[in-house]
């Protein structure tokens, strides 16, 4: 009889502790965690991070309410009964977990999801955008844009030094207006910004977190991506992908201008 007892209680303050576990990771869950926005389509993105996390925050919650409701139902009995499903019965729900899954999650991703992709991955950056080349080294940000002529100078590994770290050749017309900077990217808010994404030696990852933005680099490829910034302001630029012994310290960061400031910086830059 006080054995009975004893099942009982212990019953229910497992039931109520699967409970609050469920709860307790739904509360920490919808937190606001994201960094604040600073990119058109970012918003895109976090619909869908947040669907995720709402959808699998459901199915948590519902698995720990099921879970908890049974240990309350059932968890005073000293004996274990139990009854076997037909294996129809298994497969049926198996199966029925398996579309839910598929539906909710994977659909749900795909649907929201897809236009995002469409947009800033499968799509060419617009003609007004600013185009600005970053090759990644440990453990830096080299920053070229290519000056009032549009085009970038040739650049050629022989021509590496400490003073000219990307390369860029002199003796290249175009490389004679070439801006190049150090961790840090002026660009301009509202305007298309194009990156041309290169490494020197391993592969670095270039990532935005306000802007929603990350992309690795990989040594002997140009990686072009595009985004809008929507917001002035001074922001995190991290590498995302540990690279060596100082990846710690490749940490750069960029500025969102308004045009005027834009202008006046690379007229100070000229004048160097
Ligand atoms: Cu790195």
């Amino acid at each position: 009889m006080e054995n009975r007892a004893s099942y009982r209680v212990a019953g229910k303050c497992l039931a109520i502790t699967v409970w609050l576990i469920g709860l307790g990771v739904i509360a920490s869950g919808s937190r606001r965690w994201l960094p604040s926005l600073a990119s058109e389509h970012g918003a895109g993105i976090d619909v869908m991070i947040r669907f995720t996390m709402a959808a699998a925050g459901a199915m948590i919650l519902t698995g720990h309410m099921v879970l908890g409701f049974f240990l309350w139902r059932f968890g005073s009995q000293n004996k274990i009964s139990f009854r076997l499903a037909s294996h129809r019965m298994e497969r049926a729900w198996s199966v029925a977990a398996v579309l839910v899954m598929a539906v909710v999650a994977e659909g749900g991703v795909l649907v929201l999801g897809m236009p995002v992709w469409a947009k800033v991955f499968a799509s060419a950056a617009p003609s007004s955008a600013l185009t600005v080349e970053v090759t990644t080294e440990q453990f830096a940000w080299n920053v070229r844009y290519a000056g009032p002529d549009g085009k970038f100078g040739r650049t050629s590994p022989q021509l590496i030094s400490l003073d000219n770290p990307l390369g860029v050749d002199p003796k290249d017309d175009s490389a004679k207006d070439d801006i190049v900077d150090l961790n840090i990217i002026h660009v301009v808010v509202n305007r298309p910004v194009k990156v041309r994404l290169r490494s020197k030696d391993v592969i670095h990852s270039f990532f935005l977190p306000n802007l929603r933005v990350k992309q690795d680099s990989m040594p002997g490829m140009t990686i072009d991506l595009w985004f809008v910034p929507n917001k002035t302001g001074t922001f995190e630029l991290a590498c995302a992908e540990l690279c060596g012994f100082g990846h710690y310290e490749m940490r750069g960061i960029l500025i969102v201008m308004t045009p005027e400031d834009f202008e006046k910086w690379l007229l100070e830059k000229k004048n160097g």
